[in-house]
């Protein structure tokens, strides 16, 4: 009985142009293709390569036959080894979001592969400080600083709020600007928001009761 190899290949080329999900990034890549083993992109432990982070990294191509060539082009990228030349090639390539192919010119019909680049992710905004916020015994009620200065104005941006709820029939409530959020009538105890405060007027204040304290934002 004789296996056939050839289709085997094919639709182990044809499997690139998949969609899984793929590990974390490596930053070191491998093309290959060769009389015995089809075009492809892996990392360096051998696995397929589907979907990639955006950033730079170094393939290194090894076109191992002289009837194929390896060629890759997307976003950014355009490089190919040579037909009729058996050489290993070491590329670096800057990746950005998109699909990048690759292929062998003489047979790009069933020669080919494609990878993806995910879109970056932004980085986080950075946390511009940390407040404390305080529900008292009766209706009283703060916002401070880290250092402890009572907060009336603040730079817009990402803070952490500290909320030391000190009462089971209060809150601390912080609203405006279509926030509104409370640490919970009925909760005791402490609990960590981020917020990102934007230009405008907040309000603060023990909920349901307590007077209403204004923090300007600008
Ligand atoms: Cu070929």
């Amino acid at each position: 009985m004789s296996t056939p190899v050839r289709v085997l290949l094919l639709a182990a080329v044809v499997a690139v142009s998949g969609a899984a999900p793929a590990p974390a990034a490596p930053t070191d890549l491998v093309g290959e293709v060769g009389p015995e083993r089809p075009l492809r992109v892996t990392d360096t432990n051998g696995d397929l390569i589907l979907v990639l982070d955006p950033g730079t990294y170094t393939i290194t191509v090894h076109d191992n036959a002289d009837v194929h060539n390896f060629r890759l082009f997307g976003p950014g990228v355009h490089q190919a080894t040579e037909v009729g030349r058996i050489e290993t090639v070491v590329w670096t390539v800057a990746l950005s979001e998109g699909t990048y192919s690759y292929m062998c010119d003489p047979h790009a019909q069933v020669m080919r592969g494609s990878f993806r680049v995910r879109a970056a992710t932004p980085p986080p905004p950075p946390l511009l400080g940390t407040l404390v916020a305080t529900v008292g015994r009766g209706t009283t009620s703060s916002l401070r600083s880290a250092e402890g200065t009572a907060v009336g104005s603040l730079d817009p941006g990402l803070y952490a709020i500290i909320v030391h709820d000190r009462s089971a029939k209060q809150s601390f409530r912080l609203a405006g600007n279509g926030l509104n959020r409370a640490s919970g009538a009925r909760f005791k105890g402490t609990v960590r928001w981020r917020v990102t405060f934007r230009a405008g007027t907040y309000r603060y204040w023990s909920s349901p009761r307590g007077a209403r304290r204004t923090i300007r934002v600008q």
